[in-house]
């Protein structure tokens, strides 16, 4: 049997199949253990500087396996399992120091669109669609979706997105900033791909430090997100990268950046 997430080391990137199709790629835990796995591993990999995640088959996701939720005796504890596998997913990939690209090439329900939404740059095929398809089970959107919803879409469509469960193409998703970009069916895979390999050649350091600049900034005040950013700045300053972005500038030159912290 094939792995539930396949795991394929490119140039500088690395690439994560979700990969349960006849399940659209919802999540057990065996799925849940292999992604943890996968990427703390690309966290931890210096020649990895950019990660792809995208689904096998025709979904991306489809949230948890309902079929593991099936003819349990009295009602399960769902808060643990939140707590064991769904936060750390979210938590994993907002704090992971490298670019996170999903390409969502179908369906994407549930915790399966709200993981999409956890990542840096999501890129959707033509044909996808984002499902909060919680209320239709009687559940509240998780996996970060009460949080990133009203951020990205504002809070009139986050309450109708989250209360209606209905599906939002991806030109929709689109133009209301849920996502950065629809393609073609076709293009998808050459599409994400050339941005993951584009992804490793730039500043990792820098990335990771927009990453934590952006993180940051939903929970702060001007204030505070402005001292952050003159840390921050501090920090990236003292990077090898900026030392050779400003080098090749002078130069007139493209710029060869390392990815080093030092
Ligand atoms: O439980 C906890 O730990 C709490 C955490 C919860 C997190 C969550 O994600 S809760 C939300 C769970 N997900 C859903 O409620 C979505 C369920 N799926 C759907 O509503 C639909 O499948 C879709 C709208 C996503 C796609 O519809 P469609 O018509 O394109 O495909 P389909 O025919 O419904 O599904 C294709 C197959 O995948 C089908 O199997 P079959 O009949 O061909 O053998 C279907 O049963 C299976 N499948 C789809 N989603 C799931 C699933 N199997 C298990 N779990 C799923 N979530």
């Amino acid at each position: 049997m094939e792995p539930s997430v396949l795991v394929e080391r490119r140039e500088g990137w690395t690439c994560l199949t979700l990969n349960r199709p006849d399940k659209l790629n919802s999540f057990n835990e065996d799925m849940h253990g292999r992604l943890a796995r996968a990427l703390d591993e690309a966290s931890t990999d210096d020649t990895c500087r950019a990660i792809l995640l995208i689904g096998a088959g025709r979904g991306f996701c489809a949230g948890q396996d309902l079929s593991d939720r099936v003819g349990r005796e009295g009602p399960p504890d769902l808060g643990a399992t939140i707590e064991a596998f769904y936060n750390p997913l979210v938590r994993r990939i907002r704090t992971l120091r490298k670019p996170v690209i999903c390409a969502v090439n179908g369906v994407a329900a549930g915790a399966g669109a709200n993981i999409a939404l956890a990542c840096d740059i999501v890129i959707a095929a033509r044909s996808a669609k984002f499902i909060q398809a919680f209320s239709k089970i009687g559940l509240v959107p998780d996996s970060g979706g009460t949080f990133f919803l009203p951020r990205l879409v504002g809070d009139a469509r986050a309450r109708a997105l989250a209360m209606l469960a209905e599906p939002v193409a991806a030109e929709q998703a689109e133009a209301w900033g849920l996502i950065w970009k629809v393609v073609d069916d076709e293009s998808l895979r050459d599409e994400a791909q050339g941005l993951a390999a584009h992804l490793s050649r730039q500043p990792t350091q820098g990335l990771a430090l927009i990453k934590e600049a952006l993180n940051a900034s939903a929970a702060n005040d001007l204030d505070t997100q402005l001292d952050l950013e003159r840390d921050l700045q501090r920090r990236a300053g003292q990077t090898p990268d900026y030392a050779e972005g400003v080098r090749a500038f002078a130069e007139k030159r493209v710029p060869i950046f390392t990815g080093r912290a030092s």
